[in-house]
């Protein structure tokens, strides 16, 4: 990444880091339970935006390349329950400096892979070099559950091609659907805890 570049993208994760933080605060206050368990922000690899910037069609990684990608800057979120991520998600959206350009919901439309989270594409100010620039930034909201099969997933991405991936992949999915579950229990079993 251009260094010239960087420090807005730093800028950008660190605002919605802090944000994070702040709707964690306010939400554990009125639910008297915590809700977001960690948080984290990164800047996309340059090997990663070679290859994202290539799939769209684009020569080289020049400006108007980067304009296309919406995640260089990315922060994640780790919610408790399922449905902390759609109130972490409205927290957000109640940010009036903060514009949402696009939501992608994998939780109720999972990626053919199995992967479930939901995805913010935001605008994030940020005064940089004596003017205000919107910094594009992707949000992922997920559980812990789901971090872990997408953190196996991850891992699995590497050895794409290989014979043993194809299977593993496939068992993956299906343990995706066991994670949508046990999320979904999980949320019931709170519920009748707290009516007791
Ligand atoms: P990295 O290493 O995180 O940078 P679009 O941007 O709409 O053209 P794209 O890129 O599919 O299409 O966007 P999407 O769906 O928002 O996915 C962006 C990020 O979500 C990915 O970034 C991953 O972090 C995560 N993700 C999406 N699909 C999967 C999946 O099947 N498995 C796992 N483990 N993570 C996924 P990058 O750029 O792939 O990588």
């Amino acid at each position: 990444m251009n260094d010239y570049f960087k420090p807005k993208y730093e800028c950008a994760i660190r605002i919605l880091l802090a944000k994070l933080e702040v709707i964690h605060a306010e939400l554990s206050m009125e639910l008297e339970r915590p809700v977001i368990t960690g948080t984290s922000g990164r800047i996309k690899t340059w090997e990663s935006i070679e290859k994202k910037t290539a799939k769209k069609g684009y020569e080289k990684p020049d400006a108007k390349a980067l304009a296309a990608i919406c995640d260089i800057a990315g922060v994640r979120a780790i919610c408790v329950y399922m449905d902390d991520v759609y109130r972490v998600a409205e927290a957000l959206k109640g940010h009036q400096d903060l514009k949402i350009v696009r939501v992608k919901d994998y939780l109720k439309s999972p990626k053919n892979s199995g992967y479930r989270s939901l995805h913010l594409i935001v605008e994030v100010p940020v005064y940089f070099r004596g003017e205000m620039e919107a910094v594009e930034a992707e949000v992922q909201l997920r559980t812990s559950a789901m971090d872990f099969w997408a953190c196996l997933d991850h891992q699995l991405r590497y050895k794409r091609g290989k014979k043993e991936a194809k299977l593993i992949g496939q068992e993956l999915k299906e343990y995706s659907g066991v994670v949508a579950d046990l999320d979904r229990k999980m949320v019931e079993l709170r519920d009748r805890i707290a009516a007791i």
